[in-house]
Parts: structure tokens; C-alpha cells; sequence
């Protein structure tokens, strides 16, 4: 028997690629709980290697993939949008007999990501209370610790974890559930609880010392604290030498802060020891902090996906929201990047659009700029996050009432417009297209 059964619930969205996309903070916690003794298994309704899924779905460059999918009717509340729903992970049959082979643990901890996937969550913990009724559910993750009280209204039958700390949250469990194995020799995220290891998501740090309007890194993290080199160089070498990883993507909000004491000190240990990885960074790399010597160890030390933040090319957004960075700046770390060797797939740039007050017109300015700098320009769509100091403006101008239903940040549906113009939308995202080889 288990001691816990970790869970990562579905996502149910307009569209879900697996872009590096795994439960770091589930699969932190099951490290340090393993050091504790505790014998613990992992059901990720979102595995695309199950053998029984009845058709694989397709995996990509380094890693990524596609999940599993199946339609379902859009939520009632979306009707407007005019995209397509979809599950997307293990059909309920696969779920279901996957839990009683695992058999009665003591607790199911359950993980939570976007706050607009809670269904996923509802879904799994209506279908522990079905299998195991007397079995105790702890609820994290970040749709837990940004939306308390809507888990509260909807899920009374939980144990919900807001605490963001890990050794408090280890000690909570220590304090009510005794070992039933042995102490694992290391605290690594437990990807080998997976049944492949496609790529290994790492945080070197956590927080972010910057503090744009849209963004909730400081709610989540208040202060920035970076880990110590030694023990992240260790991480990464164990999971390539035991396991033959190959690609390792930063979950880092900040990643290059601080470069010469932290990540530069990172990538030279690991080449020194010989580690040939490659390196990715979907969560985006900030623009001012890259130099031409830093862009000489990345290109050096194995990086292949580089997202850098520049989100407009608007100077007045950038003063109202986040002072992050010029256009100039961005001309001039690209020059640096591909002096280094980089290329244009290489260096992707995020745009960000759907905010507040934001005409489109800016939108196809910014995709028109990064493209003629030879970078590949990404969309990313604004999602309102509770407690932000954007989501006020944000619900003021929302054709939905934003504080009434999580469902509403979906960063797919813009919420901040009040009438979308969706072939409008469909031309911009073309445009942005046009500008990229398909990578992953
Ligand atoms: C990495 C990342 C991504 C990755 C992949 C994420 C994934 N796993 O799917 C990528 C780059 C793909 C991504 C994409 C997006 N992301 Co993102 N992402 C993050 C980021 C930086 C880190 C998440 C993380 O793993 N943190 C580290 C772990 C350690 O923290 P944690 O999971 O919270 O776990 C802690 C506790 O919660 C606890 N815990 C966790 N589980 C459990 C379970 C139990 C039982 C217990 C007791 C405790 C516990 O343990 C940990 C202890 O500290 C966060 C910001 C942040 N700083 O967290 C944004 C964040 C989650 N993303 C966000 C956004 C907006 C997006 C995008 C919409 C951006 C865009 N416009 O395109 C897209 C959406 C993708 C989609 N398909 O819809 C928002 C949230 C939006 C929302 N409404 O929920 C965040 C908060 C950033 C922000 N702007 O403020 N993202
Ligand atoms: S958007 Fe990026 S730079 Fe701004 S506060 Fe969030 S993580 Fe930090």
C-alpha cells in the first residue's frame, strides 16, 4: 500500500500542448517526501505514454507533444467563443482502473495548475470521493493558492494547502501521516515516478524581484530566492547520467538575475563535467539582463529555445505595466543572440495581447517589428489573475463578471475584450505564423 498517490488532474481548455508543461510543485513535493520515507505513487491523467490510450498522441522536437484529446461541449458560461472544448488526458476508464490497481492509500495529494483548469480538479476529487469515500484529499497548486476561496465554495471536502514554503508543507504531512518505506538518498523532483522521462522541468530559483501589473509571481512567491549552483548542477547531472535526459526546460521566472553568481555558475559546472544537455526556457527570458559574453554560454552550454519577454512594442505600455523593455533593447539582444550563433527559430519572442486597452493595431505593430529584427514573434493571450493589480482594470472592462468564475481568466477566450473580433484574431495569428518554422 501507498502512503500517498500524487494526482495531476486533466485540463480542460479550447487547446493544450505540452509544451514542457509538468507539475513541478507535486513533483518537488514528492522528492522531499520520498527523503522522508513516504512510499508514494503518481496518476497524471495528462501521461501521453499510457499504453492503453487509444491512440498515441503525437510527440515532437525535444521533448513536447501533443496530450491525448477528446471533444466535450463548451461550458455554458463560454458559449460565445467559437473554438472548440476538449478533455485532454486519460480517458476516465484508463483513470479509474489505474486507481484501484494503486489500491487505498493513505491521503490523495492532489496538484492544480491554471486557475481556468479547476474542472479537471473537481473531476479527479468527484472521482476519489466515488472510489475511496473515507480517504483524505490535500489540494496545492496554483488555481489552490490563487483562488482559496473559490476551491473552498466548490470543494468543502478538501484539504486545501495555500502554504507555499515546501519544508512547512513536508512538516504538515510529517505531523499527520507516518513512513511506511525507505528514505530515498536524494530530494530531486520525482520524474521517475513517471512511466517516461521525455525532458526534466527545472526552477533554479523561485519568484521574481520585478513586479509587472499582469503578472502574479509575487502572490505566489513573495520573495526571490535563489538555490544554491552545487545542488541544482547535481539535479541536472543525475537525471542526465541515471536516466539519459537530454532536455531540461527552466521553469524560472528570473532566470538570468544575478548571472554571474547563479546561472553562469551552473553552466559552467556542468560543462566542466562534461553534461551535454539542451537547455529551454518556455517561460521567458528578460531581454535587458542578456549580454553578448552571457549569450556565449548559453549558446556554449546546450540552449535551443530561447523565449525572451518583450510582450509590446508600445513604450507607454511598457510604462504603465512593467518598465521591462525597450524596442531598442530587444534590436540590440537579438544582434547579440545571433552573433552568438543563434538562430531565428531560436530566438522566440513573446508578444502579449487581449490586455486592457490594447488595440490590435499595436499587436500587428509588434509581430511586424520582431519579425523584421529575423526573431519568431509567439503570441501569448492575456489572462486575468485574481489579486493582480490589472485584474481590477481588467473587470471593469471584461464582457464576463471575472470575479464570479475562473473559467473566465482562459487566456483563449480574451476576456478583456468586449467584443471580439475572432477572424481579426485568426488573421494575427496567421500573421505571427508566417514568421516561424514550426519547431515544436
Ligand atoms: C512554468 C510556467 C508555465 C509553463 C508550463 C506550466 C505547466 N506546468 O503547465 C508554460 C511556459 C508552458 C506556461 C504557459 C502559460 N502560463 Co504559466 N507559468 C509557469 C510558472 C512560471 C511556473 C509554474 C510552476 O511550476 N511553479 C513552480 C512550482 C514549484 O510551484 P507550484 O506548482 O505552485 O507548487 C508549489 C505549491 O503550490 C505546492 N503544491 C503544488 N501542488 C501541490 C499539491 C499538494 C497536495 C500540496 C500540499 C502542495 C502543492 O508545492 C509548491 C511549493 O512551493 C508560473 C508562475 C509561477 N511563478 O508559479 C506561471 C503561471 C502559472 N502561468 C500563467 C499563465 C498566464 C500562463 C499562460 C496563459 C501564458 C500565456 N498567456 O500564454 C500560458 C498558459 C498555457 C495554457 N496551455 O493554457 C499564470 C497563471 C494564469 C492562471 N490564470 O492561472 C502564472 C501564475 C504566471 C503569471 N502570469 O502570473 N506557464
Ligand atoms: S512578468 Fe516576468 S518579469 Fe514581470 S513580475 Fe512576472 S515573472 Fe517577473
Amino acid at each position: 500500500m501507498y502512503d500517498f498517490v500524487l494526482i495531476n488532474p486533466w485540463i480542460y481548455d479550447f487547446a493544450a500542448y505540452d509544451l514542457w508543461a509538468r507539475p513541478l510543485g507535486l513533483l518537488r513535493l514528492a522528492g522531499l517526501l520520498r527523503q522522508e520515507g513516504y512510499r508514494l505513487a503518481l496518476l497524471d491523467c495528462l501521461e501521453p505514454f499510457h499504453p492503453e490510450l487509444p491512440r498515441l498522441p503525437k510527440r515532437k522536437l525535444y521533448g513536447t507533444g501533443h496530450y491525448f484529446r477528446q471533444k466535450i461541449p463548451k461550458p455554458v458560461l463560454l458559449s460565445d467563443v467559437p473554438r472548440h472544448f476538449a478533455r485532454y488526458g486519460l480517458p476516465t476508464k484508463i483513470f479509474l482502473n489505474e486507481l484501484k490497481k494503486l489500491g487505498k492509500p493513505k491521503a490523495f495529494l492532489v496538484t492544480s495548475q491554471m486557475t481556468y483548469w479547476y474542472p479537471g480538479v473537481v473531476e479527479v476529487v468527484r472521482l476519489l470521493k466515488e472510489v475511496f469515500p473515507r480517504v483524505p484529499i490535500f489540494l496545492g497548486g496554483i488555481y489552490a493558492r490563487l483562488c482559496p476561496e473559490h476551491v473552498s465554495r466548490l470543494l468543502p471536502e478538501v484539504n486545501l494547502i495555500t502554504e507555499s514554503e515546501e519544508e512547512k508543507i513536508v512538516s504538515h504531512f510529517k505531523n499527520q501521516f507516518s513512513p511506511s518505506g525507505e528514505k530515498a538518498p536524494h530530494p530531486f523532483a520525482a520524474f521517475d515516478l513517471q512511466r517516461r522521462i521525455p525532458y526534466v522541468v527545472i526552477a533554479t530559483s523561485f519568484g521574481c524581484p520585478f513586479s509587472c501589473k499582469y503578472c502574479a509571481s509575487k502572490i505566489l512567491q513573495p520573495a526571490f530566492r535563489q538555490r544554491p549552483p552545487e545542488e541544482v548542477i547535481a539535479e541536472i547531472e543525475f537525471w542526465y547520467r541515471r536516466y539519459r535526459v537530454k532536455d531540461f526546460a527552466f521553469y524560472d521566472d528570473a532566470l538570468l538575475v544575478n548571472f554571474e553568481n547563479h546561472l553562469g555558475l551552473i553552466l559552467e559546472g556542468l560543462l566542466q563535467k562534461g553534461v551535454k544537455v539542451r537547455f529551454h526556457t518556455p517561460n521567458a527570458l528578460h531581454v535587458r539582463l542578456i549580454t553578448r559574453e552571457r549569450a556565449r554560454l548559453l549558446k556554449r552550454a546546450g540552449f535551443k529555445t530561447l523565449r525572451l519577454g518583450f510582450e509590446t512594442v508600445s513604450s507607454k505600455r511598457h510604462r504603465e505595466l512593467d518598465g521591462k523593455v525597450e524596442a531598442e533593447e530587444l534590436k540590440e539582444a537579438v544582434e547579440v543572440l545571433k552573433e552568438v550563433g543563434f538562430s531565428r527559430q531560436e530566438i522566440g519572442i513573446y508578444l502579449l495581447w487581449g490586455l486592457p486597452y490594447q488595440d490590435f493595431s499595436e499587436v500587428k505593430a509588434s509581430i511586424l517589428f520582431v519579425g523584421k529584427l529575423g526573431a519568431t514573434p509567439y503570441l501569448a493571450e492575456y489572462s486575468p489573475i485574481p489579486r493582480t493589480p490589472l485584474f481590477e482594470t481588467a473587470k471593469a472592462l471584461s464582457r464576463y463578471p471575472l470575479e464570479e468564475d475562473p473559467l473566465f481568466h482562459n487566456n483563449s477566450i480574451f476576456p478583456c475584450l468586449k467584443k471580439p473580433d475572432w477572424d481579426l484574431i485568426e488573421d494575427l495569428k496567421r500573421l505571427a505564423r508566417s514568421f516561424r518554422k514550426d519547431l515544436c
